[in-house]
């Protein structure tokens, strides 16, 4: 239905003061309520809004405070959903200000003829499921109550005010605002003492505007926040002519973006950039004024690696004391406490300026902890200040708040949704819960939301309601619900793209850890919009994967199971490289693969530095053999591992796997020697295996001469390596040595079986196939040799090994026989330390710096070595290894 047609159609609604029967009920009219309407109608529903305030707008709506502006571009933080629309608003500023976006909303309402189905100062005051109808009762403050089929939350994230939790603000005098709740017809501060408490956003846009009017601004500042000048005017050129060129493909990229903002994946991590280059993007991004572009298109790492991130935050230090004049207060202006990003960083006009003004004065919260408020001021550990109106800029209650200001929300059963999210929000995709048919919430915890242009991700989240109810209408279901199964699933989702970034480092809403006594988890969906954007499509084209769907002429239909089950990363990197439509190994040839092998390997991150990488040749089995060293940058001699890498014994180089080896030997701080052992088809088996122990009896000769420790050496390798490794074990027990203090396994190879089950559910789509399987074997070993325990360990004598490190992934056709191997070690006496890496396939460890939810397992490994060579587990603190790489989890 073309749009202008639905803006003249009314709604069949009726509101007779006896309960109000709709389709859909919406709870707000803000950015996602106003869309919601027009989408809900279009789709030929009934629909009714009910909202709080006078009139539209939902969170621009309270927060009028002065220096309320939007900080995303105004041009990225509008409507989409309808072209002509688009163009016929034209934003006067590149930020917008509040009245203005105020304007804007009036106009979508007019435009779409939205008022008349919205109930404005209606406040809803309970909701309750009800089975037998299987619909919504929804009571209300103003006018009927109101029965629907399904009940949205169109609540927004970021309207809850939180209480002040300051002792004796009801005793103060003077006057209080709140900057979430300003006064329509302004505020006269001139010729006052003001103070304001709190410098999230909120503060930093008010303060510079409150000092200007202001007799004396006094600042309490708890968590120094980062601040960037917005450099606000007119839309950037650059930016403008983009969007203008082609504004279909503009919008179309911001929705498949990482935030909602058409901004390249930046591919440079940090340490490939020398100090100049990175000064240089950074001074770019400072001049630029946008928050999308400082904290995504600096450097690839910045939002994961503590030690990359560092260098923002110093970088951001230099400016600050380059406009602060007071040295001291500069200090306390600048945040320490949290890597930039992890708290919402802010856009100022002149924040840092407005220190240097003699009628302002920063509390550092921090030295001097606010004690009370009192009849005439605020009263902190070393000053009394007299004041005439405080300004709580003190944030709000973000996500699950206004979710739950509209209580009690009662599901099946009874059961309310308090009660649910006791510890913490429990969702499926941040839309639905499980136990709440047919109740939808738009940004809801769980999904990018405030991690994200809102704008992007609420039109994706009314597009996918609407369109679903739409789906169900016509399949002729009436109720829709989440399963416990897939809500269980998208909480370890949730859990594990954690992970990835440095948010849960910092006290922050994000996390929930500014309001005393919430359960803290952090709730916005941290992975990005277009890989949101994939699943919550995936779920459809999946046939509603983990919902239940009923009817009363319709069979109940309830695809149960969870959506990931990978590390969104092992995800994200699957999905690119099915993107990139690469050939099937196994039918380039043997030199056709170790072509496209070196390829490939082009295109990873490089290795990390470490203190010295060498190169030579040692003794193989029966000639020399090149070998790469990496040496730590510590004071040695360091104790040997002898490594060797993966690629089915066809594939592959000393060279091959440079960044584990790189990694393994900064987190171990050992020298690892990694070998280039004979390939077939050219040398078969026992070729690689004979090489493999050869190598290492020639390394454990050589210790002293590599600048090693002399005495007993470790072995580790991955895949194909892992097979030589532990075979290597085998023959240096049964030939006299040389001694080996430990193992290191990788997704071993132990066996020639290709019946356990890892070979039947991973056997495509996880990279390493069945069938590459099958062509290694083949290339390798004759099926008559396959049972040696040199090519399947698992069939030899497994008694006497050295302690052994394993590790498998959930998603490998290798899993299984890795795992019956570890198990076999442990039934024949071995110690063995084992690691099954939830979610991941057979290279997310090897894969450095990519696969990031790798690093707790890589640590891992590295400790077990240290371990083996009776060194401390943990490798001392240093400089090059960052505490969040240490720390992370592999699942
Ligand atoms: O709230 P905040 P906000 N005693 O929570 C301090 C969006 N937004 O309203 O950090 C003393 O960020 C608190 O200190 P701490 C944007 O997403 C957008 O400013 O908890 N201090 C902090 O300094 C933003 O992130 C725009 O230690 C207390 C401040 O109050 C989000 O809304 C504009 C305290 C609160 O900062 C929230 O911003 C405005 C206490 N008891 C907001 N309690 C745009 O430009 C809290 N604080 C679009």
């Amino acid at each position: 239905m073309p749009d202008a047609a639905v803006a003249a159609r009314s709604s069949e609604t009726t509101n007779s003061g006896a309960t109000q029967q709709v389709d859909v009920a919406v709870v707000g009219a803000g950015f996602a309520g106003l869309y919601l309407l027009h989408k809900l109608r279009k789709a030929g529903f009934s629909a009714v809004v009910l909202e709080d305030a006078g009139d539209v707008g939902g969170t621009w709506y309270w927060n009028r405070y002065p220096g309320a502006r939007c900080d995303i571009q105004t041009m990225d933080y509008s409507y989409t959903f309808d072209p002509e629309l688009d163009r016929e608003w034209t934003w006067s500023e590149k930020y917008a200000t509040q009245p203005e976006i105020l304007r804007y909303f009036g106009f979508v309402a007019d435009r779409y003829d939205l008022r008349r189905d919205i109930r404005f100062n209606t406040r809803v005051k309970a909701a309750k499921w009800d089975d037998t109808s299987d619909r919504w009762q929804i009571v209300t403050d103003n006018g009927a109550d109101v029965s629907c089929r399904y009940y949205i939350m169109a609540t927004g994230c970021l309207s809850t005010p939180k209480p002040p939790e300051i002792d004796g603000v009801k005793d103060f005098k003077g006057e209080i605002y709140f900057t979430g709740r300003w006064p329509h017809d302004g505020v006269n501060l001139a010729g006052k003492r003001v103070a304001v408490i709190g410098t999230g956003s909120s503060g930093i846009q008010s303060i510079p505007l409150i000092a200007e009017q202001a007799a004396h601004l006094t600042v309490f500042q708890r968590t120094a926040s980062f601040a960037l000048p917005a450099h606000n005017g007119p839309a950037p050129d650059d930016r403008k002519t983009y969007f203008e060129a082609d504004r279909a493909a503009y919008r179309e990229q911001a929705r498949w973006s990482l935030a909602g903002v058409p901004y390249p994946q930046e591919m440079a991590v940090s340490w490939q950039l020398s100090d100049a280059e990175r000064r240089e993007r950074f001074e770019k991004a400072w001049a630029a004024g946008d928050l999308v572009h400082i904290l995504t298109q600096l450097w690839a790492d910045q939002a994961a690696d503590f030690d990359s991130n560092a260098l923002i935050g110093k970088l951001i230090h230099e400016k600050i004391r380059a406009v602060v004049k007071d040295p001291e207060t500069a200090a306390a202006l600048s945040p320490q406490d949290h890597p930039f990003g992890s708290k919402r960083p802010c856009l100022d006009t002149n924040y840092y300026a407005t220190y240097n003004r003699p009628n302002v004065t920063l509390v550092n919260l921090r030295q001097e902890p606010i004690k009370a408020i009192t009849a005439s001021g605020i009263v902190t550990d070393k000053r009394s200040v007299d004041l005439d109106v405080i300004v709580f800029a003190t944030g709000f209650d973000a996500m699950t708040g206004a979710i739950m200001a509209v209580h009690p929300i009662t599901g099946r059963a009874g059961k309310s949704l308090s009660s649910v999210w006791a510890q913490g929000p429990q969702t499926y995709l941040g839309l639905t819960v499980a136990g709440f048919p047919n109740l939808f919430m738009i940004t809801g915890p769980g999904s990018p939301s405030v991690l994200s242009n809102m704008a992007v991700s609420i039109e994706q989240h009314v597009d996918w309601v609407v369109d679903r109810l739409a789906a169900l209408r016509d399949a002729g279901f009436t109720t829709m619900e989440a399963t416990e199964t897939a809500q269980a699933g998208w909480a370890r989702h949730m859990a594990d793209c954690s992970m990835l970034t440095l948010h849960r480092l910092a006290n922050t809403w994000y996390t929930g850890a500014n309001v005393p006594g919430k359960v803290q988890t952090l709730m916005p969906y941290n992975s990005g919009v277009g890989p949101y954007r994939g699943i919550c499509n995936e779920v459809v084209s999946r046939g509603m994967l983990g919902f239940k769907l009923t009817g009363p002429d319709v069979a109940e239909q309830c695809n149960d199971g969870e959506v990931v089950r990978l590390q969104p990363d092992v995800r994200l990197v699957l999905g690119m490289l099915a993107e990139m439509n690469l050939p099937q190994i196994e039918s380039l040839g043997a030199q056709g693969a170790r072509d496209f092998l070196t390829e490939f390997n082009k295109g990873r991150p490089a290795g990390r530095p470490v203190g010295e990488v060498g190169s030579g040749a040692l003794q193989g089995a029966e000639g020399p053999l090149p070998y790469r060293l990496y040496r730590p940058a510590t004071p040695g001699p360091h104790p040997i591992v002898v490594y060797f890498h993966g690629g089915g014994w066809v594939l592959g180089d000393e060279l091959s796997d440079d960044p584990f080896c790189r990694d393994l030997c900064r987190r171990s701080g050992m020298i690892v020697v990694s070998v280039g052992y004979r390939h077939a088809p050219e040398h078969r088996f026992p070729a690689a295996a004979e090489d493999g122990y050869a190598a290492t009896r020639w390394i454990a000769e050589h210790a002293a001469e590599l600048g090693g420790r002399p005495g007993p050496v470790l072995v580790a390798g991955w895949s194909a390596g892992a097979n030589i490794a532990t075979v290597t074990c085998q023959l240096a027990r049964d030939r006299g040595g040389p001694q080996i203090a430990g193992q290191l396994l990788v997704c071993p190879v132990t066996d020639c079986r290709f019946d356990r089950p890892s070979y039947a559910d991973n056997a495509v789509g996880y990279f390493l196939t069945r069938a590459l399987m099958f062509w290694f074997w083949d290339i390798y070993c004759s099926p008559a040799d396959r049972t040696d325990p040199r090519a399947s360990p698992l069939r030899g004598n497994l008694a006497g090994l050295p302690p052994a490190f394993v590790a498998t992934c959930e998603f490998d056709p290798l899993r299984d026989e890795g795992i019956e191997y570890a198990e076999a070690l442990a039934a024949a006496g071995v110690p063995v330390e084992q690691l099954q890496a939830r979610g991941h396939i057979h290279s997310s460890l090897v894969m450095v710096d990519v696969v990031i939810t790798g690093v707790g397992g890589r640590a891992k490994m590295a400790e077990a070595l240290r371990g083996f060579a009776g060194l401390p587990r943990k490798l001392e603190e240093s400089a090059d290894i960052s505490p969040i790489s240490v720390n992370a989890a592999a699942g």
